[in-house]
């Protein structure tokens, strides 16, 4: 054990290359986190015969009413993939950013009845993305759980914590005096695209924007934090073996 600790420490000396090297083997060579993490989850996953083995946490969602028609796929462990389409400019935006800072592979479809205007194609799509994304946590075991993330827009800072509680609840603050429209998207659509999102994915969502002046920089602030923080939330704990809850049900 001297050894690996010697080795492991040489040019890093973070707390990470510690934990790495009392795991072993895996990191001979290595020493970056992402081998650590690599390693820990082929350890425990080997010979556990749990859900974890192989698991792909994929949800696949269509929704079709008279006023819209929605797919969503959502890969929560992937790479951040995205190819969203919704007919909005600024929404794929920010469902971009959304998959990119989730590291979600995402992929989103809707075609809506636009010649009213953005509204049904926005929240369908939020409905969706919701339901997609509760079905690929499945029964929630080993995942963190509890997450925050805070991401500042140059002027706008968005400040998010989330708990997949199972439990729908959204609190939710932006500045005052946000310009209504940024292209063809209603900035009064933020918090609609949240109680969406949060109504179907059954989540604890507090989403606060303290300060900010650019609209645009308002609302991407939020899906940048919104994003790595259900990334954080959603990761396997590789210590966590069972459902994170007292109640052994989330
Ligand atoms: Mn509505």
């Amino acid at each position: 054990m001297t050894a690996v600790h010697g080795t492991s420490f040489e040019g890093g000396g973070g707390r990470r290359e510690g934990v790495a090297a009392v795991h072993g083997t895996s990191f001979e060579g290595g020493g970056g986190r992402r081998e650590g993490v690599a390693a820990v989850h082929g350890t425990s996953f080997e010979g556990g015969g749990g859900r974890r083995e192989g698991m792909t946490r994929v949800g696949r969602v269509e929704r079709t009413t008279k006023e819209t028609s929605v797919v969503v796929e959502i890969n929560l462990d992937g790479t951040g993939q995205v190819d969203v389409s919704t007919g909005v400019g600024f929404y794929d935006h920010m469902l971009d950013q959304l998959g990119r800072h989730g590291l979600f592979d995402l992929t989103v479809k809707t075609d809506g009845d636009l010649h009213i205007d953005t509204h049904h194609t926005i929240e369908d799509t939020s409905l969706a993305l919701g339901a997609a994304f509760k079905q690929a946590l499945g029964d929630k075991r080993g995942i963190v759980r509890f997450a925050n993330a805070s991401v500042p827009l140059d002027e706008s800072l968005a400040q998010v914590t989330v708990d997949l509680s199972g439990r729908p609840f959204l609190v939710h603050t932006e500045p005052e005096g946000i310009a209504p429209m940024i292209g063809t998207y209603d900035t009064t659509m933020t918090r609609h695209i949240l109680e969406s999102f949060v109504a179907q994915a059954q989540i604890a969502l507090h989403v606060h924007v303290p300060y900010g002046r650019n609209a645009h920089h308002i609302v991407e602030c939020q899906f940048k934090a919104l994003a790595r923080a259900l990334r954080y939330a959603s990761e396997i704990d590789p210590r966590q073996t069972g459902i994170p809850s007292t109640k052994g049900a989330l």
